[in-house]
């Protein structure tokens, strides 16, 4: 049996709930376009790089193919622009439910803690949030090349903690991050639904249902 030694958390969708902020940017964005953009759509984009998502709505919307590269990075520019409109009014009651309480209980028992989003708006959310000092290391996409599933945002959280990879877990709610964790060969707790995220060691729907007992694998 593994003993966990570190821990590695998903932000949007694990931490909180950002997910319905990326939502209503794209969405903006799909109108501007003259299409109609779903939820189930949206469910395409979770994990996924900001510009890897563009390409994917473009694809919804039937109009890949009709823009430069030059277009397509103001078109990003201008989904964040909003995006980052949305979070500057987030504060700590939108962390999920649970999810103070176990990482206080797993620093208090020796267990390390990274934070592993692809997202360049992380620090932002973290800080208005005030969860920045629960993490011992913060990976984000200010400093991966690689976005999910590549396992690189996790290799390099493990590596700054100095914990093998065998020895951490990582929590994630995308199918995307949950194939980054396997890649990094590393155990995987999926948040959601165990229909979509089946290739998690187990899922769970929130963290109050979390244990440092479960953390032994
Ligand atoms: P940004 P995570 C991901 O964050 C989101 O799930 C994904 O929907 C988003 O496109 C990506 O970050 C990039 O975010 O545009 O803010 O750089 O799930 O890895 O925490
Ligand atoms: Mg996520």
């Amino acid at each position: 049996m593994t003993k966990v030694k570190a821990c590695l958390f998903d932000l949007d969708g694990v931490i909180v709930d950002t997910a319905k902020y990326h939502y209503l940017a794209w969405k903006r964005l799909a109108s501007e376009l003259g299409f109609e953009f779903t939820e189930e759509h949206n469910e395409r984009l979770k994990g996924v790089s900001r510009m890897k998502s563009l390409e994917i709505l473009l694809e919804v919307g039937h109009k890949q193919n009709l823009f430069t590269e030059e277009e397509k990075l103001k078109m990003a520019e201008k989904k964040n622009n909003w995006y980052v409109e949305y979070i500057s009014q987030m504060d700590e009651s939108e962390i999920l439910k649970g999810v103070k309480e176990f990482m206080e209980c797993i620093r208090a028992n020796g267990i390390k803690t990274a934070l592993g989003s692809v997202s360049k708006n992380a620090m932002t959310i973290l800080n208005n949030i005030g969860m920045v000092k629960y993490f011992d290391t913060v990976i984000d996409g200010t400093k991966i090349t690689n976005a999910k599933p590549d396992p690189e945002v996790f290799l390099k959280g493990a590596e700054e903690l100095g914990v093998a990879p065998n020895s951490c877990v990582v929590f994630e709610d995308a199918k995307a991050g949950i194939e980054a964790a396997r890649n990094a060969e590393m155990h995987c707790i999926g948040v959601g639904s165990p229909l979509i995220l089946d290739k998690a060691d187990f899922t769970i729907m929130s963290f109050e249902e979390m244990t440092l007992e479960r953390l032994e694998f």
